[in-house]
């Protein structure tokens, strides 16, 4: 079983995640693990502790000659504005945050709760995510995921080959597939920043290269749409998310949902085994199982709670009314929401490889994968 915690403070001394169950005979790229982690810092509208920050990664365990044992692997992320033992406490606690509940709950200050609460924590998801990249990576599944929504303007993604579309988000200061309407998503965020106030997002993420069967309709724990689900609900600020055609089957008629089954003979060669779809409404996944088609989720983020112009709260010590306190924050986050999604998909689906085709070396993966579509290719008689 491939599964990871995670540790660390926000303005603690570092940030930790800790990978097991990982398979040996990945050759370890830390390059590729850092450039995921710039990649979460950047867009536009972030705030400015990303520019005290170089996140990078530091490989503790697990790795020998920069390969993996199948051991647990440590990855470690120093935090440059490790500051916490000087930090105040906030008395007005910021409505959106955990601060109210989470300081009744643990019966302890607003600041105990708010630096493990922090989205800073996702720097951590990354890291795990790009090391369950390089187990995908060879055998051919990638993970892609972009911004098709920032307040209420719609980026709708640009059609295009998947290096091409990687391409165009990566130029563009929102993580969209159409850098042209840069500018106009740049006023915008300009403009909400002026009025003291944050917006937020929707990220598009997809999956191509998979086999049928990862997850199974066997078990509600064990299905795959439930697992990703709880993954992507649980990043930070997250308040949706939709598979496929998502809400907008459910205005639909069945006869325009469902994805008819084709054959094609020439394909049969293919992950699909000849077995086209004339659309993808099902995003991947029916009845809990990946379908070989491509994932396709939809995450909504909602706008960053900590407010520059503050909303009402209350005085703890008081009660009386007051504006909540104010921290240093982003403007717009939904750029780093996409390389965090992304990466935090690739690991659940990391951990579906690892359950279906057997988890202890990426040789024996391959094989396992090889001999699955070499018996269900003769289960069909092709
Ligand atoms: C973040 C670091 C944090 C915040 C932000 C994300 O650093 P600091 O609090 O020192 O500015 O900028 O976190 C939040 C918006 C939040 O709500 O927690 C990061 O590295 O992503």
């Amino acid at each position: 079983m491939l599964r990871y915690l995670t540790a660390g403070e926000s303005h603690g001394r570092a940030l930790v995640a800790l990978v097991d169950g990982f398979p040996a005979g990945v050759d370890l790229k830390v390059e590729a693990i850092n450039a995921e982690l710039v990649r979460r810092q950047g867009g536009y509208g972030r705030g400015g502790r990303q520019t005290i920050e170089t996140d990078h990664v530091e490989v503790l365990s697990g790795v020998w000659r920069g390969v993996t044992l199948g051991s647990p692997i440590a990855l470690l992320i120093p935090n440059k504005d490790f500051k916490i033992d000087q930090m105040e406490d906030l008395d007005r606690p910021r409505p959106g945050h955990g601060d109210l509940s989470g300081s009744i709950k643990y019966l302890t200050s607003v600041r105990a709760i708010l630096e493990r609460a922090s989205a800073r924590e996702t720097t951590t998801r990354v890291a795990a995510g790009a090391l369950a990249k390089q187990l995908l990576a060879p055998l051919g599944i990638t993970a892609f995921a972009y911004v098709v929504q920032v307040g209420e303007l719609p980026i709708p993604p640009k059609p295009g080959e998947i290096e091409e579309q990687r391409a165009w988000r990566d130029r563009s200061i929102t993580s969209t597939l159409d850098p042209d309407r840069d500018p106009q998503v740049a006023e915008l965020i300009d403009r909400c920043k002026q009025a003291g106030d944050t917006l937020g997002g929707i990220v598009e993420i997809r999956v191509e290269g998979l086999p049928y069967g990862l997850g199974t309709h066997t078990q509600w724990d064990k299905k795959l749409d439930g697992r990703l689900a709880q993954a992507v609900m649980a990043v930070q600020a997250m308040k949706g998310v939709e598979i496929g055609m998502g809400f907008q089957a459910a205005r639909t008629p069945g006869s325009q949902v469902h994805d008819p089954i084709q054959f094609d003979p020439n394909k049969t060669h293919t992950r699909s085994l000849g077995f086209t779809r004339t659309h993808n409404n099902a995003g991947g996944l029916e009845a809990g199982m990946t379908n070989s088609q491509p994932l396709v989720l939809r995450v909504a983020m909602k706008p960053i709670s900590t407010l520059a112009k503050p909303l009402e709260s209350v005085n703890l010590q008081t009660k009386q009314s007051e504006s909540a306190s104010y921290e240093r924050s982003d403007v717009c986050a939904v750029a780093a929401a996409s390389c965090i999604l992304e990466n935090v998909v690739a690991f659940e689906i990391a951990c579906a490889v690892v359950e279906k085709f057997g988890g202890d070396n990426l040789e024996e993966i391959k094989q396992r994968l090889d001999l699955f579509y070499e018996m269900a290719r003769k289960m069909l008689n092709e």
